[in-house]
């Protein structure tokens, strides 16, 4: 098995929006009541984003909702910290809801922000969970050691790294460690990002992360995986040396921004087949396949 692209990507574009947007893409992902949920990012013509639901029975055909579920308007309290846009909502089931954690974006630049939802009509946002600047943030699907715990990438001056932490109720953190490093030299040189939230596998927590090399006049996103301890979970056991998906196709090559393979979301049916969404240049929906032992097997 390897990761294979849909063969009518992508799955959605603009054309597929019932009202005017620049573009659709990095969709979260969440299987919800036997049907596949896609929170996807919609930018709008003033060029700030919103989120909009795209449903299918089948995990290939979505149809997109006629409005955007939640605006930055939406967020009344804490409008001044998303006024920009809000982007790239990463969704996890922990017990009966859905926590969503996206990126608020505005003058104080990109900070993670928190909401809950049980039906994805009603959205409880609890603000913001990091001071700026991080974004790239995903929560575990379960509590490990008494504790929920997540991935975010905070920016320093010249470094973007993974870290993880902890909390006793999602939205105090502590604990702060770093998971994982750019690897100097390599597809992912410049920074890195958690794509999906991590999965439990009987091997250890599954997760997808993009990788960054910058040149001259741009930059390539690709996507890796990586293997975290099941225990404890900043223990990093294995991560593919080689990117699992990088840019090739036109819809990848050319967008609004090109050479972009970009993944928040991620959908691992019972028997263990992926379907890994995600999008090409910053412009629409994909989807690739493949499989847990197969992702499994490149965490070396
Ligand atoms: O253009 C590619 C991606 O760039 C940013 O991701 P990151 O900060 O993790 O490198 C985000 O703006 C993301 O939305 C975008 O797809």
């Amino acid at each position: 098995m390897k990761i294979i692209r849909y063969s009518k990507n992508p799955l959605l574009t603009k054309e597929n929006v019932p009202f005017g947007v620049n573009s659709i893409f990095n969709p979260g992902a969440v299987k919800y009541n036997g049907k596949y949920i896609l929170l996807c990012r919609v930018e709008m013509p003033i060029g700030r984003s919103s989120f909009v639901i795209a449903e299918s029975a089948d995990g290939y055909n979505f149809k997109v909702s006629s409005i955007p579920v939640l605006t930055p308007e939406d967020h009344k309290d804490f409008y001044d910290y998303v006024n920009w846009g809000i982007e790239d909502a990463r969704i996890t089931q922990i017990e009966n809801k859905f926590y969503i954690t996206y990126t608020g974006y505005s003058k104080y630049q990109p900070i993670v922000m928190l909401a809950e939802t049980s039906n994805f009509a009603d959205f409880k946002i609890h603000g913001p969970i990091s001071e700026p600047s991080n974004k790239d943030c995903a929560l575990f699907p379960e509590k490990i050691d008494g504790y929920y715990w997540k991935v975010d990438r905070p920016s320093a001056e010249n470094r973007r790294d993974i870290w993880i932490s902890k909390s006793a109720d999602l939205v105090h953190w502590g604990g702060y460690k770093v998971l994982l490093e750019p690897e100097k030299g390599t597809w992912e040189t410049d920074k890195i990002g958690s794509s999906s939230n991590p999965v439990r596998t009987k091997k250890g927590w599954l997760m997808l992360y993009h990788g960054v090399r910058s040149f001259g006049t741009g930059s390539i996103y690709k996507l890796g995986v990586v293997l975290l301890d099941l225990e404890k979970p900043w223990i990093v056991k294995g991560k593919s040396k080689e990117p699992i998906l990088s840019p090739d196709k036109v819809y990848e090559r050319i967008g609004d921004v090109n050479n972009v393979i970009f993944s928040n979301g991620w959908i691992i049916e019972e028997n263990g087949d992926v379907k890994i969404y995600y999008s090409g240049g910053d412009t629409n929906v994909c989807l690739a396949e493949t499989n847990v032992e197969y992702l499994i097997s490149l965490c070396k």
